[in-house]
């Protein structure tokens, strides 16, 4: 291996796609492996936690968990802030999306009357929930820091845009709509140049 590599799943989706966009705005020249479910049974026991996304850089060993990578990717490019305050307020943010993500992926694996009556209960109180302390922590905007765009605007934006689409069974796409400052965040980091260099490349 001579050049950054990330691991993740073949789709442009959650912590994989994530990465992917930090890497892409930081100007990382990276490998990006895309595997399938087949590959994917041999190689979870080789990694570091037995989850992807994993990040390989030359000469240091793998390193997981989404918000580890990012924060690295962030701090050694501009994506992360340089105070130490403002820094673990945005690590706090991001977070608040992986408890989004671990309230909501129990479930993506029910049967559809189960998962009916779940994410009913999700859209009742959880995510209103989740979204007004997300609402409440962005301060000016348009990013979560304000002016610019940090990795913490990836995660968020990734996480809103999980639900905007109306793919997600028993949730209205307008589950976000009321919270102007969450909204925001997607849309200036759907907007941002670099973020639309991305796409247009896929
Ligand atoms: N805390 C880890 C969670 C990793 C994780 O659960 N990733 C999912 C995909 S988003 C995964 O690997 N699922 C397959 C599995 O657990 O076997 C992170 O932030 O990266």
């Amino acid at each position: 291996m001579n050049k950054p590599r990330l691991t993740y799943f073949d789709a442009p989706v959650s912590r994989g796609e994530e990465c992917r966009l930090a890497l892409h705005l930081a100007g990382i020249d990276f490998e990006d492996v895309r595997i399938n479910a087949a590959t994917w049974a041999a190689l979870k026991g080789q990694t570091p936690y037995g989850g992807l996304p994993v990040l390989e850089l030359p000469g240091h060993p793998p390193l997981a968990h989404s918000n580890a990578i990012l924060v690295l990717i962030g701090r050694r490019h501009g994506l992360h802030p340089a105070d130490d305050f403002e820094a673990a307020r945005h690590e706090g943010m991001m977070q608040h999306v992986e408890d989004l993500r671990a309230a909501v992926s129990p479930t993506i694996r029910m049967g559809d009357a189960e998962k009916k009556v779940a994410r009913e209960a999700l859209v009742a109180g959880f995510l209103p929930a989740w979204a007004s302390s997300a609402e409440k922590n962005i301060l000016v905007g348009p990013f979560f820091g304000g002016a610019k765009i940090h990795v913490v605007d990836l995660k968020l934006h990734m996480a809103v845009r999980w639900f905007i689409g109306g793919k997600v069974d028993h949730v209205p796409a307008t589950i976000f709509a009321g919270y102007p400052k969450l909204m925001a965040v997607h849309d200036a980091v759907r907007d941002h140049a670099g973020v639309k260099a991305w796409y247009a490349k896929a």
